[in-house]
């Protein structure tokens, strides 16, 4: 087992706190690493090293950058089994699914990489003769980035990839249960060849390391992904020194499936949506909007395929869901279930696993209630195997009751009527939207994000993805050689 330090100015080094914390697995809670319990004090040493290296990186060319991150991607390429093995051991997600995790990040790379040779601006005519009109874009300087737990590579990689890529330099915070998963990351980019200083990485609690990171006014903006109660505090915190801030935040997600879609494929998208990640997306669906004409159906073939899903060790491929990511997350995944107990009608799981190796982690099986909407199960964000099941006489009413919600991340309608699937692409007021495929599984070279509380209007990954770690200067070069006055007459 290592003991990592805090990885500030190109070296590990120890927090000053001289304490650490122990990363340990969901599947067994076999201690993986220490790491170090950041303080304010260290976040400004990280604070100095990026500062220091921001003018150099700054002036570094952006396809040059752009070769580090392609470095970095061809590494993580070539270990993607021993990395996809890890975000598996740490995180809990199914081998699959983990690999899929590094594939993301690895996709991310190979993305934006390419946008060192673009970083576009634009070019428009003047309304003064002998003017040129132009924007470019230009770094913000310090950036922090503060992660969460559940896509413990590809997170971290959208953010890190994008703030390089734009030349900022970075204080990064990870998720206190993933903390190992980033530090491969920034192994790999020290292996890369990034220079020191322009990438570091403070572990430690959210009140502390992060608290530092969004208020210190040295950190010049901020790129946060998870819960709804951490962004809110976020964006107050920084709004008293008008820092910018992108918000990740969580979602309620409907499938919709309508009576004239292919049930089978419906089936097939709401057992990955759902389930996947043992339900800790924010894009995962917690909500199955059925019409009543097929509901019935629906109902129990979902029962009967959600019975029969494996749960146990997530590194085992013929395992479909692995444990959630610790206790806490199981004390509240059950909490919801207990909730939903009284308000709705259990139909399917609704138990921690117990027995064997289920004892040694926290296996929860996937659960399912039918429910009226309105319940707190189908309205709040629950991250975890539970679905709610709602039934509805039409398509106007499952698109009132999939829009009814605080969030508005990712939704999917299972139809085979295109006029309809094109009124939902209207109507469904979510930032990210699927015809016949489930809400999971957004692709990197497009944007990502949501409407209402899931974020506060930015967009990651795509072609947005570098808008929230670039200023855009308007720059008029007049070669006149004569004052002239824009809006003035003569
Ligand atoms: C998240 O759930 O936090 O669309 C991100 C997806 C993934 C990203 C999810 N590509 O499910």
């Amino acid at each position: 087992m290592k003991a990592y330090g805090l990885y500030i100015n190109g070296e590990w080094v120890p927090s000053e706190s001289g304490q650490t914390f122990e990363t340990r697995s969901p599947i067994n809670g076999e201690v993986l690493a220490t790491f170090p319990k950041g303080t304010p004090g260290d976040v400004r040493r990280a604070i100095d090293a990026a500062e220091a290296a921001f003018p150099t990186w700054k002036r570094t060319p952006p396809p040059a950058r752009g070769e580090i991150l392609l470095r970095a991607a061809h590494i993580m390429r070539e270990r993607k089994q021993a990395l996809g093995e890890l975000v598996t051991t740490e995180m809990g997600k199914v081998i699959a699914e983990g690999k899929g995790d590094v594939q993301e990040a690895i996709d991310f790379l190979e993305y934006i990489a390419g946008e060192g040779r673009r970083l576009l601006g634009e070019t428009t005519p003047s309304e003064l003769p002998n003017k040129f009109c132009m924007t470019v874009r230009q770094p913000i300087g310090v950036v922090g980035c503060i992660t969460p737990w559940n896509f413990p590579m590809a997170i971290p990689i959208w953010k890190i990839g994008a703030a390089l890529i734009s030349g900022n330099t970075i204080v990064f915070k990870p998720a206190s249960l993933t903390p190992l998963c980033v530090a491969a990351l920034v192994e790999i980019f020290e292996e890369a060849g990034l220079p020191p200083g322009v990438l570091n990485f403070v572990t430690g609690g959210g009140g502390s390391v992060g608290v530092e990171i969004v208020e210190n006014p040295r950190v010049k903006a901020i790129s946060f992904t998870g819960g709804v109660p951490a962004g809110i505090d976020i964006y107050t915190r920084a709004a008293r020194s008008l820092k910018p801030v992108e918000l990740e935040l969580g979602g309620k997600n409907p499938q919709i499936v309508m009576d004239d879609a292919n049930l089978d494929l419906a089936l097939e998208g709401i057992l990955f949506g759902a389930f996947g990640t043992a339900g800790q997306r924010c894009t995962a669906t917690s909500r199955l909007i059925v019409h009543e004409a097929v509901y019935d159906e629906m109902l129990s073939r979902l029962l009967a395929r959600t019975k029969a899903l494996k749960i146990g060790n997530p590194l085992d491929p013929n395992i479909d869901v692995g444990p959630v990511a610790d206790t806490a997350q199981e004390q509240s995944i059950l909490g919801y279930i207990e909730i939903g107990k009284g308000e709705a009608r259990l139909v399917c799981g609704g138990d921690k696993l117990t027995g064997g190796e289920y004892d040694r982690g926290s296996y929860i099986q996937p659960t399912i209630f039918e429910t009226a909407h309105g319940t707190r199960i189908s309205r709040e964000e629950i991250f975890g195997p539970v679905l709610s099941v709602i039934k509805v006489g039409s398509y106007e009413e499952a698109v009132a009751v999939a829009n009814d919600i605080e969030y508005g991340l990712s939704s999917s309608i299972y139809t085979r009527d295109v006029n309809l699937a094109f009124r939902a692409i209207d109507d469904l007021e979510t930032g990210i939207t699927y015809i016949n495929a489930p809400t999971i599984g957004a692709e990197v070279h497009l944007p990502f994000g949501g409407t209402k509380h899931t974020g506060n209007g930015g967009r990651e990954a795509g072609t947005s993805a570098i808008d929230e770690f670039t200023e855009i200067k308007t720059v008029f070069v007049d070669y006149s050689n004569r004052l002239q006055k824009a809006q003035i007459e003569d």
